[in-house]
């Protein structure tokens, strides 16, 4: 079976446990962004992702192993609560999985959240940023084959001009997934700063390229809930990640429940 035969067995087994045919809006909430889900309303219904063929059980404290579907602004809109990590060392297919999957079952866009870790000492901790492009430093991709997938614009300029219409205080920048689970080094950091990088984290790059392949429009939203290793001098820790995720989360539910009806 393809990845994208196992997609379509996951989208029609969701399809029958939500009772709703197609979705046209997923979006996967990232570390510290479980919190501000809860803004968007009541999902219809929710299904545990061990329940779909190709999910596996969520690893990472603060993620919740459910996927929410609910209406929001005439959305049909397929929440994930948590995402499979590449350094969980599942493999890419797994990490991609829920992507292909949203595909299958209609969505035509995805917002890919994430908590991160930023290079600006002006993005204080709890700070959204929009994710203009990225470099993915795992050297991997969820494509396979002679497939030359075009990443121009992956980042739908788009969708930003929406968003900040929406919120024009939201900065934008570039996101740097690394594979982890170790945080960087200080001279790393360094390293992202000359190649260009804003933003530094563990997650989206392949989620986003797989979600381009499947056709969809990407929208990316980083919470900057640290400064990236040797900024400030502090070690950095998973407690305070999600202690600012709880600290923004009804300005981030807020950004979601206004952008999410314009998509
Ligand atoms: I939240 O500073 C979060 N995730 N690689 N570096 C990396 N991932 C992160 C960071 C960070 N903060």
């Amino acid at each position: 079976m393809t990845p994208q035969e196992q997609a379509q067995e996951a989208a029609d087994t969701l399809a029958r446990l939500t009772g709703v045919e197609r979705h046209d809006v997923a979006l996967v909430l990232g570390s510290g962004w479980l919190p501000a889900a809860a803004a968007l309303g009541e999902p219809s219904a929710q299904v545990a992702t061990t329940d779909l063929p190709g999910f596996s059980a969520p690893a990472v404290q603060g993620h919740a192993g459910t996927i929410g579907s609910l209406e929001l602004g005439g959305r049909r809109l397929l929440l994930f609560g948590t995402r499979t990590h590449y350094y969980e060392g599942k493999g890419v297919a797994a990490v991609v999985h829920p992507v292909r999957t949203a595909a299958a079952a209609g969505c035509r866009t995805i917002v890919l959240t994430n908590g991160c870790g930023g290079l600006r000492e002006t993005w204080s901790p709890g700070t959204p940023v929009l994710i203009r492009d990225h470099i993915n430093l795992t050297s991997r991709s969820p494509v396979e084959g002679a497939h030359f997938v075009d990443l121009t614009d992956l980042y739908s300029s788009r969708l930003r001009a929406m968003c900040r219409e929406v919120e024009p205080s939201l900065d934008e920048g570039v996101y740097v997934q690394f594979p982890g689970p170790h945080y960087e080094t200080p001279a790393e950091i360094e390293m992202v700063r000359r190649i260009g990088g804003d933003l530094v984290g563990m997650s989206t790059t392949l989620e986003a390229i797989a979600a381009r392949e499947a056709g969809m429009e990407v929208l990316g939203i980083s919470l900057v809930t640290n400064l990236a290793a040797g900024i400030s001098g502090e070690p950095l820790d998973h407690a305070e990640v999600l202690e600012a995720g709880r600290a923004a989360a009804s300005r981030m539910g807020d950004l979601l429940t206004r952008i999410v009806p314009r998509l």
